[in-house]
This record gives structure tokens, sequence and C-alpha cells, in this order.
């Protein structure tokens, strides 16, 4: 039940991976987690032989739709990755090794050589060295079994502070080469290397990761690993497959690229997680190939799912869209359980740091929800919509403890060793002020109400008035005084009829209306 997902390191285990289970077995045989863990083992093999039935009634027809369907998405999916490589796509993904523990180490060299790990015997472990993994020590782990595991192991406090400053020290070797890079968290980057090679014909995209990894460890002392590919996603998992302190280019052909995912286990890829693997395995699906070769094995599963596994089994990044983030939430797990008495206090410090990153982010909720697992791990949530939309922290904490109230009435013997509040985003004032941009740019921008010019923004046109004094002979000088004397505005129809006119600063490339596509909108 508590298969042990493999990281990067523990294939050099002191300890063999049946007696890391064994002990961990009798670490947590007796705690709700447990418990909980045992119930959803439960649900999840009755969620397999479901599958299974569905697969063994599926009619020919239905296999035959879905073998001609795979056959047609591979070919086109194939297709795009043969355009990309016309143009030579080459993407490099970054990862630092055991992150948070190497900054540890390297501010405290006497950890050097021992089993260490960040976190707290009580809680929950944020990261393992390699020394900790040969003992199946890792990530996410409760730290009381952890120490079962590994009696002599380390543990370091969290300091954020100091691995937020190797990051950002780090993001200038990514801008070196790809002024445009990604961080995916605060020890991965995903660089698109293209240009850099263009301009450097002379390097291949092995050097470039060598020279990215250099430059890290010059600025931070630190290792990382470094994976190349055609996609970022194969990049992201060549990253992982030479750890610590390695690289792996999968090569610029689209044969290399399809012989790597041949045999890669689906498990490996970002997007499979426990839950699908386990569904995938029990329909005979275990590695990439297997999704191509038995594709009458998709029939199963919803149209879209087919189509995510095929494209990510050929190693194909999703089509990138901006994220419309829908709702944002706090949460904290406590190690000793909330009771009525301790609840309400507790919520009062939810909703303090709910307010914080809806300010962070600029926006405001719409609907609360109140959310708890009680100490059987089981979850529930109550939710309510609030009068208006809000980042008040008041108004947050009293839709909150209204739910909270409502929770406590219903329930006796009130527990839970998680408690949450999310809120379901509205538009705030700055996200609203894009829309209207963005609404503003595909109307055909907003005319001068004096000379009828087209502007990208209302701020645009003020500028205008001001630097031309346009409808100075007509009077008012103002945008506001000459809308009143402005004839009535056209129509959405009429606008887009007119040809757009850039003039001023739009036309000097100050502003254009370019500036106001939507804008990828992304918080975290
Ligand atoms: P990872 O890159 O997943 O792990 P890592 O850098 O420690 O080790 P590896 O060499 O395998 O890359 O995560 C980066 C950091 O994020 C990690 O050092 C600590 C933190 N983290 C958590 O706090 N909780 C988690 O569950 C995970 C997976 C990571
Ligand atoms: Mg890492």
């Amino acid at each position: 039940m508590f298969g042990l997902r493999e990281k990067a390191g523990m294939s050099q285990a002191v300890i063999s991976k049946e007696d890391a289970e064994r002990i961990i077995y009798e670490a947590s045989k007796d705690s709700p987690f447990f418990k909980a863990q045992q119930r959803k083992e439960e649900e999840l093999k009755a969620r397999c032989a479901h599958v299974v039935r569905r697969a063994e009634s599926l009619l020919p027809v239905e296999k035959s739709g879905a073998i001609r369907h795979a056959e047609r998405e591979v070919k086109s999916l194939l297709s795009t990755l043969a355009k990309d490589v016309k143009g030579a796509r080459c993407f490099i993904h970054i990862d630092m090794d055991a992150f948070f523990v190497q900054v540890e180490e390297r501010d405290n060299p006497s950890l050097r050589g021992k089993p260490v790990v960040v976190g707290h015997p009580r809680s929950i472990i944020s990261t393992s060295n390699y020394e900790a993994r040969k003992y199946h020590v890792r990530s996410a782990m409760a730290g009381f079994i952890a120490k079962k595991l590994c009696p002599d192991l380390i543990f370091c406090e969290l300091r954020m502070k100091a691995y937020a400053e190797v990051s950002r020290l780090s993001e200038q070797a990514y801008a070196a080469v790809d002024p445009g890079y990604e961080m995916h968290s605060l020890d991965e980057a995903s660089l698109d290397a293209t240009e850099y090679l263009a301009r450097h014909p002379e390097m291949t995209a092995d050097d470039v990761c060598e020279q990215i990894r250099a430059k890290v460890f010059e600025l931070t002392q630190l290792t990382c690993s470094a994976g190349s590919g055609l996609s970022r996603l194969a990049a992201k998992i060549a990253s992982d497959m030479r750890k610590p302190n390695g690289q792996f280019p999968i090569g610029r052909s689209v044969h290399a690229h399809v012989s790597f995912f041949d045999g890669l286990p689906l498990k490996k890829i970002t997007g499979v997680g426990q839950v699908t693997e386990r569904i995938l395995a029990a329909l005979g699906l275990v590695t990439c190939k297997d999704v191509r070769d038995q594709p009458h094995q998709l029939a199963v599963l919803p149209l879209a799912s087919r189509d995510g596994l095929l494209r990510l089994s050929l190693g194909i990044d999703r089509p990138r869209q901006p994220v419309h983030r829908h709702s944002m939430g706090v949460e904290r797990t406590v190690s000793a359980t909330v009771n009525k008495e301790s609840v309400w206090a507790f919520v009062e410090g939810l909703a303090g740091q709910l307010k914080s990153r809806l300010d962070a982010a600029g926006v405001a909720g719409e609907t609360m929800c109140f959310k708890w697992k009680d100490d059987k791990f089981r979850s529930f949530t109550r939710q309510e919509r609030m009068p208006q939309q809000t980042a008040d922290r008041d108004k947050l904490l009293d839709a909150a403890n209204r739910l909270l109230g409502k929770v406590l009435a219903e329930t006796d013997n009130f527990t839970a060793r998680l408690i949450g509040l999310q809120v379901t985003l509205g538009a705030s004032c700055a996200e609203g002020e894009r829309l209207k941009s963005t609404l503003v740019a595909q109307a055909g921008g907003v005319a001068c109400p004096c000379c009828g010019r087209r502007f990208a923004s209302e701020h645009d046109v003020d500028g205008h008035i001001e630097m031309s004094g346009c409808g100075l002979e007509k009077k008012p000088r103002t945008r506001a005084k000459a809308k009143a004397k402005a004839p009535k505005a056209k129509t959405k129809t009429e606008l887009k009829e007119r040809p757009v006119k850039r003039v001023g600063r739009a036309k000097r490339g100050q502003t254009s209306l370019k500036d106001f596509a939507p804008k990828t909108y992304n918080i975290d």
C-alpha cells in the first residue's frame, strides 16, 4: 500500500525497498493517516477493477474507433514535433540537486557526507539529501518515520529566505541564455535555448547545459542537473536522468525524441500521478510505448484524457494558454488536533493570510469555502456566496465564521487535522482594468472625442489632448469636458468598420494595441 515512489538517488539504497516498506508499515499502522490511506487504497482497487471490467466489455466497434482515433492523433502530434524540429527548437530544464538541504550543507559544511533532511521530526520533511535517500527518506514523509528508517538522520530548520536568495542568484545564469526563462519553482527553470544556439553555432545543447551549470555553481556554490530536448516536458524528464550534478541531452532529432519516450515508464511523466499510473497499469499500460501500441485500451477513457495521454506519451507540451486562476486559498495541516475551542482563532489567522494572498495578486474573492479534514482524514467542505466581491480581511473572516458557526452547530465533536479557507475569484480592480484594456483593444481602441483619432487606451487619449492641445480651438481642453461636447459615441460595429489609425504615442511605438493583448495571469 505504501508503494514508495522513486526519487533520484534511491537506487543506491543501503536498505531494501521491502525493508523500508515494512518499517513504514510498522511505524504507521495504528495512525488515522494509515486508515485513511487504507480506505483510499480500497477505493483505488475498486476503480481499477471497474476500468478493467469496462475494458473487457468493450465492443469491437468501440475498440476499432479508439484505434483509428489514436492513429490520427499520433500522426498529427508527430507532425507537430517534426514542424518544431524544422524550426530547430531546443529546450533546457535545470533542477537544483537536493535543493534545500544543499543550501544547509553549503552554509554548515559539518553536515556533508551525513544523512540530512530539512524539516522537523514531528512534522513533514521538505527534502532529504542523497545520503538520506539511501534509506528511502524523502520529501513529504513524516519526520518520525524518517527517523525510524535512518536513526542517525539530522534535521535542519527550514530557511525559506536563504533558498529564495539562491534562486534569485541562479536566475542570472538562465537569463544569459534565454531572457524569457520560466521559473517553475524556486529550484526549477525552463529555458528555450533555440535562439542562443543559433547565435552560437559552435555549441551543442549539451555545451549550453554545461555552461549554465558551471555558472550556477559559480554564483551559488551549489550543483544542479540539466536536461535538453525538443519539448519542455522532454527536457524536464531528462534533467532527472543523471541526478545529482549531471546532465542528459535527448538529442534534436524526432527519432531520438521518440526513442527516448518509447522506453520511458509512464510514471516518469509529469502529469501522470500515482492514481493514474495504477489505473493505466491495470489496463496493461506501463510505458509510453504501450499507450501507442495498445490504443484500443484507451477506449475506456474520456476523449480528452485519451488525447492528453497520447500527447504526454509522445513528450509533447500542452498548447500554451493564458492561465486564469479561478480560486485561491490557504490551508494548514496541524500536528495537534484543532478542536471547537481553538478553531476560531485558527480561522482568524487563515483569513489574514488569505487576504495577503489576494492583495498580492490584486484579486478579490466571490464565494467562501471552509474546508477541513477530521481526525480520520476525511475531507469536508461548506461554502457560501459573499454579499459582494471582497479582499477585505474582516469580510472574509465574517464569511468564514458564519460557515464555521454552522459546521460547529451541526457537528457534535468537531476535530480537525487540516483547516483551509478558499475563495473563488471575482474580477478585482487590477484584473478588471486589464480586461477593460483588452476589450478596448479588441474594439479598435478609444477615439479622441475632439478629433476622432483612435488610441490604445483612455490614458493615451488624455496624453494626446495634453500634448497636442487637440480641441483647443473648440475648448474645453480636458477629455472629460471634451467628451461632454463630443458627438454621440459610435457603436462597436461602426468602430470596427473604420481603419485604425495609429497616431501620437501609438505611432511612435511607445504604446501599441499589441500591448493590450490578453496577458498571462499567473499567480504563485
Ligand atoms: P525537488 O526538486 O523535487 O527536490 P530536491 O531539489 O530536493 O531534490 P532533487 O535532487 O531530486 O531535485 O524539490 C525542490 C525543493 O522543493 C526541495 O529541496 C524542497 C521543496 N519541496 C518541499 O518542500 N516539499 C515537497 O514535497 C517537495 C517535492 C519539494
Ligand atoms: Mg531539485
